[in-house]
């Protein structure tokens, strides 16, 4: 297929429009894209929570699984592989960037065979972002697919060195695997300190610290209430917490058990988190694993050092010492002392926001969107 103009594409982009780093990064991707002239077509079960733009480059393609009393399991992936044929053919897209190896990969893969029947050859780029491997790989029953997905996709990328190694420590990986890091776009973080958003969370003497997640088990979000109770022991401070998720409930116990209520704010689902980051002191992500960490990215690129788990791609984005502390996956108490060292230094603590948000920018946009179009042109190029 015939790009636009000289590397300019059109470019299907799959992915998980939940509240989630994965479908955010391939929102921002394929907004971006489409910023540069790209014609980008997102495919999707629904509308991507971050997808907020107008813009006749972009286009979003619903894939519908119809309620059919035979199946006792909706064969979503399926309708994705139909769709993606029906899209590929009749928007003429050069290229398929699919985020997630399953089911995005898997069946981008399936819809790529069925059009190289029909003499039509679509390159499949797919993105790795964590939990397709960590912990959807650690079930063997995936294994064969994810493995399948992965050596056969024409270029595959991961989004840290860390995600990059369990990849080929888990599996058996015969492709190569380009390292493409997250990205943040720095327009977005430009905000002026606004003073009375923040007094309506914490008063002159307090300090705010935040956490946002989907609350899933894997953030450990009950330990980012105890670091809190410990630091709050210490410093006068309230928490805020953003997203909403399956361990809700239990978070709600814990506050009600440390008797915090009165000191934690749980404000729900956020699509913009730039703005409430800039009026924060201090991020929390105490996670079990993270194979990036976009949202402590987020909170760097506010000025907003973070105290995190030393675990999988975090330290590749959060730099020990410099822009906040890494500690042991439970280690609350360490967690807390470095909290508590940092919020009661003022300059110290202006220090590592300089330093967080001076570090977060080397993930801008403009660094990090050349690497995928340079992957779209060599890829078109061995196609012509
Ligand atoms: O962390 C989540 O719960 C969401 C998950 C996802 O699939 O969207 O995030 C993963 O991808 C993000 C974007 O690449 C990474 O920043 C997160 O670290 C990664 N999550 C985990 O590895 C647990």
């Amino acid at each position: 297929m015939i790009a636009l103009k000289q590397n300019r594409y059109k470019i299907g982009i799959v992915c998980y429009p939940t509240y989630g780093g994965s479908g955010v990064v391939a929102t921002e991707l394929g907004m971006a894209l489409a910023s540069k002239n790209h014609e980008v077509h997102f495919i999707s079960y629904s509308q991507p929570f971050r997808l907020d733009v107008f813009s006749d480059k972009i286009n979003f393609h619903e894939v519908s699984v119809p309620d059919y009393p035979l199946f006792e399991y909706i064969p979503y992936e399926h309708n994705l592989t139909a769709k993606l044929v029906d899209v590929v053919l009749h928007e003429k897209l050069n290229l398929l960037h699919v985020h997630y190896a399953i089911p995005h990969a898997s069946a981008a893969l399936s819809a790529k065979q069925i059009l190289a029947a029909q003499g039509i050859h679509i390159p499949v780029i797919t993105t790795l972002h964590g939990t397709d491997i960590t912990l959807l790989g650690k079930d063997k029953s995936f294994k064969s697919v994810i493995e399948f997905a992965i050596n056969n996709s024409d270029v595959v990328t991961a989004v840290s060195q860390s995600l990059k190694k369990e990849t080929l420590d888990s599996f058996n990986i015969k492709k190569e695997i380009q390292v493409v890091p997250n990205f943040i776009d720095s327009n977005l973080y430009k905000y002026e300190k606004d003073e009375s958003l923040r007094r309506s969370f914490v008063s002159k003497e307090e300090k705010l610290i935040i956490h946002i997640s989907n609350f899933r088990k894997v953030k450990r979000v009950q330990d980012v209430l105890k670091v809190f109770a410990k630091i709050r022991e210490e410093t006068p401070s309230k928490l805020l917490l953003i997203g909403d998720g399956p361990e809700r409930f239990e978070m709600e116990q814990l506050c009600r058990n440390l008797d915090l209520c009165e000191s934690i704010r749980f404000i729900g689902k956020l699509k913009a988190v730039e703005k409430i980051l800039s009026v924060s002191d201090l991020f929390l992500l105490p996670s079990a694993t993270e194979s990036f960490g976009l949202v402590a990215l987020e909170a760097m690129a506010s000025s907003v050092p973070v105290i995190s788990s030393n675990t999988g791609g975090l330290p590749e984005v959060n730099i020990e010492g410099k822009t906040g502390f890494l500690l042991d996956v439970k280690d609350i108490n360490g967690m807390a002392e470095k909290a508590i060292e940092l919020l009661s230094d003022e300059n110290k603590l202006k220090e590592f926001k300089k330093c967080a948000y001076k570090h977060a920018m080397q993930f801008d946009l403009p660094n990090i969107l050349p690497m995928y179009e340079k992957i779209y042109e060599d890829l078109s190029s061995k196609v012509q």
